[in-house]
């Protein structure tokens, strides 16, 4: 089965000022963007809803997180039928970031996947190792762990709105980005064990799209590896180079 190409946007906590919202939403619209993938940016929560309202309607819009439950006296969060209510189909979880930086544990990370889309979300699923896991050989040990905590959580069919995000952590936000040869080779494992801990079906189908600092020079040769199924772009999402990361396949 032929997977349709995925490419997000990251925006972490940027922009700065909502002239530069309107800027980054410009440089989208303006945009040739290949009609074959699936692009799908992820604003602050402040702004999904003022994007939502001024972005083109083939370019779809993330949030970075949210809780697990529906309602309720959770200071400074927002709910999955929240943003299910503000017309946003699609958010990140377990970014290495909020795993590292707000202590979120895979557990949790598994009870907010379920909690998404049960309330009709998709979900980008983040997983990756650090840089000391790697070295001792643990890469594939470590992405196996975090995801059968959400094979547990989910029902299988609920696997058809998963996009799995592989980002070695040493990847992210340094420059140093994984060779094609070692995102292939991680992503192969990946759906191999999707294959065995689920169906060879869903593994098939899911989407493993790569992250960790991808910008315009090094998309192209990663993404033509035979399971990798696009990107998670942060820092180059927020330059016009993230048209080119989209149209990697042209
Ligand atoms: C990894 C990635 C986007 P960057 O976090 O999720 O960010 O491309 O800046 O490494």
């Amino acid at each position: 089965m032929a997977r349709k190409f995925f490419v997000g946007g990251n925006f972490k906590m940027n922009p700065a000022t909502r002239e530069q919202k309107r800027a980054l939403v410009k440089i989208l619209n303006d945009a040739n963007l290949d009609p074959n993938v699936e692009v799908v940016v992820a604003p602050p929560s402040l702004y999904l809803i003022s994007i939502l309202e001024i972005l083109r309607k083939d370019v779809q819009v993330s949030a970075q997180n949210c809780h697990a439950k529906a309602s309720g006296a959770y200071t400074g969060e927002i709910s999955p039928q929240q943003l299910v209510d503000a017309g946003v189909p699609y958010v990140i979880l377990g970014h290495s970031e909020r795993r590292s930086l707000f202590h979120e544990t895979s557990e949790e990370v598994a009870a907010k996947t379920r909690a998404a889309i049960d309330a009709g979300l998709k979900v980008i699923l983040c997983v990756g190792e650090t840089l000391e896991e790697r070295e001792a050989g643990k890469t594939q040990a470590v992405v196996q762990a975090q995801l059968a905590v959400v094979v547990a959580a989910l029902e299988p069919a609920q696997w058809e709105n998963v996009v799995i995000a592989y980002e070695p952590v040493w990847a992210i936000g340094t420059g140093k980005v994984a060779t094609c040869e070692q995102a292939q080779e991680v992503h192969a494992a990946t759906r191999a064990y999707i294959s065995s801990a689920i169906s060879p079906a869903i593994a098939d189908a899911v989407r493993i799209i790569y992250g960790g600092s991808v910008n315009a020079k090094n998309c192209k040769e990663t993404g033509n590896q035979p399971d990798v199924d696009g990107f998670l772009v942060g820092g180059a999402s927020l330059k016009p180079e993230f048209v080119d990361i989209v149209n990697t396949k042209r």
